[in-house]
């Protein structure tokens, strides 16, 4: 008799089953690995749950993990996968081989699914890597209950033997090996698959490097340009401790978009459209685009997602072109309202047409803070628009910008509950001291707070904190370079008690309007409110 314990059946089927998705997991990424446009099935099945989820979700991810909500994502995808292939596995070893078959072909047309409503409009052969790989996967779990029938209670044909008599049951056949016999040819299948599964999928993501844009970065040099900028002055700065430098350093930069993987764009071969309600469609290469009227602006960019007192924002020098020549070379047909940037990876961000017309500096970038764009932040092209949050203006991996209308056509958010117009809202934020933190005096009896404030294209023109319940109090205020950077702001002052303090700050635009009390959710178009935090003073 070889037959194990029912229990250790279902565990050798959930190992079955969990290295046979290892196997069509890695054969997928060796098969994705031979074009630039296919993808790993779990990349797109986490690009569809990303594009599902529910806004508030989406939010909560990123209050929660941050920029850390899509290793968030992928391991949760993992989890559920490891769970559901052991389960298939331990099915198939004490029921039927047929159920884990079927379970595995049913993941693999997820997989086919997800990669054929790819964002960017996807193609049958999408499917390709997910269905060699659930074949070869099904394929392992069928020879590993092969070798593994007779130490399974099943029948030859793989169905549960419902009345086993085990008295009855031959005696081990010397010729055909003991149990442990059995049991280490099982074990070595297993062990060699999970080796060849492993080994598939290091392979195919190594082959998937030679389409990295990263050697393309290196090589691109960008031009002067035309308005030459000096360095920002000293006096930008309030000299505070622990407030955000004026200019984000691009490692710094936070970084939002749906793109569980980077999209890889070289210059070679990148192609910009200007497309829909033109006179004249334009096609413009990167050479094109270096070759043009070059500009720079200093320009701070926000994520309507950002929170009361949250830091996803940050503010940099961008070199490119205008958007306004540009469209005026396209020639505007009459009519046309709405301004979208499209993504390589079908990503898109709308925008009023008078945004990019009504002379503000709104930038087809290719440079950040004195080098090509990181490829995390767009490389080679992405839209800059001062004075609107990121998801209706910033498309980063940009390959077209088509002139239509409101009502013909929604961004990529909109669907999802964002409002389809989004300016900035003014915003001011307490940077030196965490909430609970202490505020330590220095020798003298000062204590000093700072942070920045922000109301792109209307400027900054005064902020003011409240310490419990006293006055608004007039803050210092770094220089300005224009109206479209954020500006620190600093407060001194001689606490008269130490202890539980209470400070909250607001701004004022550079149009007079004082930052609204009134708290709101970044859900449709931002959060607004004062930030106020407790502080323990020393
Ligand atoms: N292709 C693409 N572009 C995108 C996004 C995206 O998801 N995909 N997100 C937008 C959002 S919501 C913001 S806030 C900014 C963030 O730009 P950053 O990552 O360079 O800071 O990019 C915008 N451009
Ligand atoms: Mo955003």
């Amino acid at each position: 008799m070889y037959a194990l314990r029912k229990r250790w059946v279902a565990a050798l089927g959930a190992a079955a089953g969990i290295i046979a998705a290892l196997v069509a997991l890695g054969v997928a990424e060796l098969i994705a690995g031979l074009s630039r446009t296919w993808r790993s099935p779990i990349i797109d099945v986490g690009d569809r749950v990303i594009d599902n989820v529910p806004p508030y979700l989406k939010d909560f991810a990123i209050e929660k993990f941050g920029t850390n909500d899509k290793p968030a994502l992928l391991i949760g995808i993992g989890a559920t996968l490891v769970v559901y292939a052991a389960v298939l596995g331990a099915v198939a070893f004490v029921r039927r081989l047929r159920v884990g078959v079927i379970a595995i072909a049913t993941f693999g047309v997820i997989g086919a699914l997800a990669a054929r409503s790819n964002r960017a409009g996807g193609s049958i052969d999408d499917a390709i890597p997910t269905v060699v790989g659930a074949a070869v996967g099904a394929g392992c779990l069928w020879l590993a209950h092969r070798v593994a029938n007779p130490l399974l209670q099943q029948g030859p044909d793989g169905d549960a033997r419902v009345d086993v008599d085990h008295a009855a049951e031959s005696a081990p056949d010397p010729a055909r090996g003991t149990r442990r016999e059995f049991l280490v040819r099982t074990g070595g299948l297993l062990a060699a698959m999970a080796v060849v599964g492993a080994g598939a999928g290091a392979v195919g993501r190594a082959i998937r490097s030679r389409f990295s844009a990263a050697e393309s970065r290196q090589n691109v040099s960008l031009p002067a340009a035309r308005n030459a900028l000096a360095p920002a002055p000293t006096d930008v700065s309030v000299g505070v401790e622990g407030v955000a430098p004026f200019v984000t350093p691009n490692a710094d930069f936070y970084r939002i978009d749906t793109a569980l993987t980077v999209p890889q764009v070289p210059t070679e071969g990148y192609e910009l459209r200007v497309t829909g309600m033109v006179e004249r469609e334009l096609r413009l290469g990167f050479e094109d685009l270096l070759r043009r009227d070059v500009v720079e602006h200093d320009i701070t960019l926000t994520c309507v997602s950002n929170t009361i007192g949250g830091e996803l924002i940050g503010n940099a020098r961008w070199t490119g072109v205008r958007l306004d020549e540009l469209l005026a070379e396209a020639g505007l047909q009459p009519g046309a309202t709405q301004v979208v940037g499209r993504s390589i990876d079908g990503y898109t961000c709308g925008f009023p047409i008078e945004a990019a017309t009504d002379g503000r500096n709104a930038l087809v970038a290719f440079g950040m803070n004195g080098e090509p764009l990181p490829l995390e932040h767009g490389f080679p092209v992405r839209l800059i628009v001062p004075g609107l949050y990121g998801y209706v203006s910033a498309t980063k991996w940009l390959i077209e910008i088509e002139l239509t209308t409101f009502d013909e056509f929604q961004q990529y958010w909109v669907p999802r509950g964002y409002a389809d117009r989004a300016p900035i809202k003014l915003m001011s934020r307490i940077d030196s001291v965490d909430g609970l933190g202490t505020l330590t005096r220095t020798a003298d009896g000062m204590a000093a707070i700072g942070g920045v404030a922000w109301a792109q294209t209307r400027g900054i023109r005064a902020v003011e904190v409240q310490l419990d319940d006293g006055p608004w109090q007039a803050c210092e205020l770094g220089a300005a370079l224009n109206d479209d950077t954020w500006r620190q702001w600093a407060f001194r002052w001689t606490p008269t008690t130490t202890g539980r303090t209470s400070i909250r700050c607001r701004a004022t635009d550079g149009d007079g309007v004082i930052q609204t009390d009134e708290r709101s959710e970044p859900l449709p178009n931002g959060a607004s409110g004062h930030h106020q935090i407790v502080v323990f003073v020393e």
